[in-house]
């Protein structure tokens, strides 16, 4: 965005009067914690109260960011679904506007259900979206904003032409929804996907228009599979390529589906002229599917960012506590921080990494440490930043891999290995890691870790997030998360970075190549009485080449009011 663009959004916020929250002032967490709200999150995105579930029509309009999500306005749990929304000029500071989508028609009386934003050619901006009907029958709706002059997007009308897409004899109207961002084709016909259930397959319906309002669906999905049931939220995209259309065809696709509470996906290429899509694996379901989160993260969508050439991820992270808890609480569901994804050098699997903009959050003093030797079976604090809020890099150096544990090639599931193998499990290559939200004596503890195990022709890294002594609250699950890291420890150094916000720990293990975030609800470390430890359990020493650790400071997330004071995300 150029100098002029930002001064003329400056004023446009300032004229709009927007109210922001400088640091130390109100944000989404100072708001509650006098409540008693140590699960409240400082720099995740989440609405002031209720339910929050899927992410919807992210998009970069005009220099703003819009984030759309599914809400339910009257209470902490789902239901009464409409589409809130929020804005934001660098994906981190957030302020909340009014719902932009309530079910208001017979074509969603029902609900507001998920769907996508499209940028259509001439600059207006598209929602496509799933409606319950009053037959509770789930249809394809159009809205488009009001006045296209208003930089924030805040009202949007739905076509007179609902529902633009029905279910057909064949199509199970509970197992029809969720439309993808559209993409035009070399032929300038416009290609949507509408996920679906039919004869047990889970599928990518695909839909042709020429005109964005009449869609015909074409005689086979794009892709579908008898392994797994009904494909909520797809997602196809180009990946490493452009978004334009010249050369959008030439790079490979991933098509993302979320099912069994996870989001899978699978890479292939894609071939506009027949709608074809081949592909290089499949949705298997059986613990060895490629995914983008190993842990709590579902009906994720992406978007292209024009502005910075780069494609975002965002998935919705719903709590792990219960329904009483929620409704203690106010409210229920976050936002994982954005993540920007590319293709990895391997061009099987992808690579996540928190966008840029969360780094601003990062405070002056750092923890930074260099050369550590981790002697077996120790832990040391890292101090000196807020444990409770937190990002934290670290770089590991493991040799003597010889010594490694056999791998049996029946492990095929990680989360099962890292159930086995949780942290108090000691082996002999690791687990060594870090220890997040843990309290002075280590009663409460995440262990986010690797361990190494050689097998017949390789090594293979596992990473695991361990829940099993997060909380000593009753009535929590414990669950192991885990994941393989595709590197080889013999030529590369396994990196871990952890990003820690009072109640959620996203990790990134292998540089991104592993995603892992967890709920964690504890009673004693919360905020201050939180601490950050290194371990190592393993029988063999380990060096830390680097480990750098950062309190963060709080996000402005919050609601907009008519007060003089201005927000937006450069301020920094
Ligand atoms: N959530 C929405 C559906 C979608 C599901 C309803 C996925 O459209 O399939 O809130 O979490």
């Amino acid at each position: 965005m150029s100098v002029i663009q930002v001064i003329c959004l400056l004023f446009v916020l300032v004229s709009h009067g927007i109210e922001g929250s400088d640091h130390g002032q109100r944000t989404q967490r100072s708001l509650y914690t006098s409540k008693g709200q140590p699960y409240r999150t400082a720099y995740h995105f989440q609405p002031p109260k209720n339910w929050m579930n899927d992410p919807n029509g992210p998009m970069y309009y005009k220099g703003v960011y819009h984030l759309f999500y599914q809400y339910n306005p009257y209470s902490a749990v789902w239901g009464n679904i409409t589409w809130g929304h929020s804005i934001s000029y660098d994906l981190i500071n957030w302020v909340h506007l009014d719902i932009a989508l309530n079910p208001t028609d017979p074509f969603d009386i029902n609900g507001c259900w998920s769907g996508s934003a499209t940028i259509l050619p001439d600059q207006k901006p598209a929602i496509l979206y799933t409606g319950r009907d009053t037959e509770n029958r789930q249809v394809q709706n159009l809205a488009v904003p009001k006045n296209l002059s208003d930089p924030f997007l805040r009202e949007w009308s739905k076509t007179p032409h609902n529902p633009l897409m029905a279910p057909t004899n064949d199509i199970d109207p509970d197992f029809f929804r969720d439309p993808t961002t559209a993409w035009l084709g070399p032929d300038k016909i416009w290609r949507v996907l509408v996920g679906a259930q039919i004869d047990g397959k889970g599928m990518a319906i695909l839909y042709k228009s020429k005109d964005f309002v009449k869609w015909n669906r074409t005689k086979n999905p794009l892709h579908s599979s008898t392994k797994t049931k009904m494909w909520e939220c797809p997602d196809f995209y180009p990946i490493n390529g452009k978004d334009q259309v010249e050369d959008q065809f030439k790079t490979k696709y991933v098509l993302k589906a979320s099912f069994h509470d996870q989001d899978h996906y699978i890479v292939g290429k894609y071939e506009p002229e027949t709608d074809t899509y081949e592909i290089e694996s499949d949705f298997l379901d059986d613990g060895s599917d490629l995914r983008y989160d190993f842990g709590k993260f579902y009906a994720s969508k992406t978007f292209y960012d024009s502005e910075k050439k780069r494609r975002i991820l965002w998935g919705w992270v719903a709590e792990s506590d219960s329904e009483a808890d929620d409704k203690n609480k106010g409210w229920s569901g976050l936002q994982s921080i954005p993540r920007s994804i590319v293709l990895g050098k391997s061009g099987r699997q992808l690579v996540q990494w928190p966008v840029k903009e969360v780094e601003r959050l990062r405070s002056k003093e750092v923890f930074d440490l260099r050369n550590k030797e981790v002697k077996r079976r120790s832990v040391f604090e890292i101090t000196g930043v807020t444990a409770s809020q937190a990002d934290v890099e670290v770089t590991f150096d493991v040799g003597g891999l010889e010594k490694a544990e056999l791998f049996d090639p029946s492990w095929v599931d990680p989360q099962l290995l890292c159930d086995q193998k949780n942290a108090s499990v000691r082996g002999k290559i690791g687990p060594f890691g870090l220890l997040v939200l843990a309290s002075k004596e280590l009663t409460e503890q995440t262990a986010i870790f690797f361990r190494i195990f050689e097998s017949s022709d390789k090594y293979v890294v596992l990473m695991c997030s361990d829940q099993s002594r997060s909380s000593l609250r009753g009535g929590l699950k414990k669950t192991a998360y885990g994941a393989f890291v595709d590197l080889d420890p013999n030529k590369e150094k396994i990196t871990l970075r952890s990003l820690i916000d009072h109640s959620i720990v996203e990790s990134f293990g292998g540089e991104g190549r592993s995603c892992i975030t967890a709920r964690v609800y504890p009673k004693l470390a919360i905020d201050k009485e939180a601490h950050l430890y290194a371990f190592n359990y393993g029988s063999k020493s380990v060096k830390i080449l680097k480990l750098n650790a950062w309190s963060m400071k709080s996000a402005q997330i919050v609601p907009m009011k008519r007060r003089r004071r201005p927000i937006y995300g450069r301020e920094e």
